[in-house]
């Protein structure tokens, strides 16, 4: 048994017996967050920063909210902020989030703790906290001017809640939320139940889906834009940056899906498994309910747990099915240049431009590879190596790397499939046994 394996085990019977104040205080209140800890150098040794030892919670490219125990109430501290935040290599955007961080750090509780939340306001303009998907006193609720005043730059408001039930939920900016979830301030919030039924979780993730309008060469997300998102990420990264899902074969997965992304649902899909959905914000789905999907669509102001048991080793990708939402920076306003023939228009082109080329004609899948000059802070079409050749895709994209032998869950590399079981040119002789006749390409 690895550390990591030692730890959740621990923090299972952690969570089934009570736990006690005391125990959690030192663990808790690390030096693993400070508002002045921003993730800007996020490297693959993240996910051992994502998660307490006392938490079973994976948060790939996240962490943990620390709080510390006064008396029976754990007491947490957000601070609204702007920072930083590295989307994926190249590409830094100014954010607006909490203690550096876009998702803000995912704050953790039990059904039954009293908890209370101290929110600095360190943006330039007001803000509130909103606790979505939580029962909270009315006046708790955190929608500026309806349910308490706006907390002005400088103030620190004070929210006292009780878990009333365990879910996956979510916080966010409730004052101008127009720019203010536009720039990041969102963020996850779970609650574990006092006494856990169902089979265990072993790797319980949490993925909170985002969506950002950031123009090629500048840094602030348009908090203006309504349709056309060109940045989609998973807890704050965009692909290559998302660190993949590892997973040990046999193994019980749960992952939570939160989307507080300005405007559009995702259709998060699966490759070579079917998962059942086993919870909305709203509450567990009955055993009874459930049934078997690939594809899970999760709509902006909702979060899905979906569970599945990793039988079946591999890389498998899992993404956003909008096809648009696996992209980075793709522009829009271009003509479509497929089966076009540019060779006299490149020619007379050529002669004001040196080296002019259209692109495009054949589909645009090679693009990606081509190492073109771009504006810099951007990350336009780059595609990412991969075992086979170049990934095209970005954005809303991680692998599920299922193994049957993992010393730890750091990143195994990549699948290595056995003889026989990997696609490859069919030779002649293959097609004339099967009956298989290629018809010369038609003209
Ligand atoms: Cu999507």
């Amino acid at each position: 048994m690895d550390r990591r394996r030692f730890l959740v085990g621990s923090s299972a019977l952690v969570g089934a017996t009570a736990v006690s104040p005391t125990s959690l205080t030192t663990e808790h209140v690390s030096a693993q967050d400070t508002h002045d800890t921003h993730d800007t150098h996020d490297t693959h040794d993240a996910a051992q920063r994502a998660t307490s030892p006392s938490s079973p919670l994976v948060i790939p490219n996240g962490r943990l909210l620390p709080h510390r125990v006064v008396g029976d109430v754990k007491v947490f501290h957000l601070v609204a902020e702007e920072f930083d935040h590295e989307i994926a290599p190249g590409l830094t955007i100014r954010a607006w989030g909490f203690n550096g961080a876009t998702p803000g750090p995912v704050i953790e509780a039990t059904e039954g703790d009293r908890v209370r939340i101290y929110v600095t306001n360190r943006l330039p303009e007001p803000t509130a906290t909103h606790w979505h998907g939580l029962f909270v006193p009315s006046g708790m609720d955190g929608v500026s001017g309806l349910s308490q005043p706006p907390i002005q730059p400088g103030q620190t408001f004070r929210y006292d809640l009780e878990m009333r039930r365990a879910g996956t939920f979510m916080y966010h900016s409730h004052y101008d939320e127009m720019t203010q979830i536009a720039l990041g301030a969102v963020g996850m919030f779970i609650v574990h139940p006092r006494r856990p039924s169902g089979p265990r979780i072993d790797r319980d993730f949490v993925l909170m889906l985002h969506e950002w309008s950031i123009h090629p060469g500048t840094r602030r997300p348009d908090a203006l834009a309504m349709n056309d998102f060109n940045v989609l990420t998973f807890n704050g990264k965009a692909y290559p940056a998302t660190q993949p899902l590892v997973v040990r074969r046999g193994e019980r997965v749960r992952f939570r899906f939160g989307n507080l992304g300005p405007m559009d649902h995702h259709p998060i899909h699966l490759h070579g498994y079917a998962f059942e959905l086993t919870a909305t914000d709203g509450g567990p789905i009955p055993p009874s309910a459930r049934f078997k999907e690939t594809t899970v669509l999760v709509p902006v102001g909702s979060t899905r747990d979906v569970e599945l048991v990793a039988t079946d080793v591999g890389d498998w990708a899992m993404h956003c099915h909008m096809t648009h939402h696996v992209m980075n920076q793709m522009g829009h306003e271009v003509p479509t240049m497929i089966g076009a023939d540019t060779t006299r228009a490149d020619a007379i082109i050529a002669r004001t431009v040196p080296g002019y080329m259209s692109m495009g004609q054949t589909g645009m899948g090679s693009m990606s590879a081509m190492d073109m000059p771009l504006p810099t802070n951007s990350i336009s079409m780059r595609s990412a190596p991969g075992p086979h050749g170049p990934i095209d895709m970005g954005g809303m994209f991680t692998v599920l790397k299922v193994r049957e032998d993992l010393a730890s869950y750091d990143d195994p590399g990549w699948y290595q499939p056995p003889p026989g079981t990997l696609a490859r040119e069919a030779t002649t002789d293959e097609l004339a046994a099967d009956g298989i006749e290629i018809s010369p390409a038609p003209r």
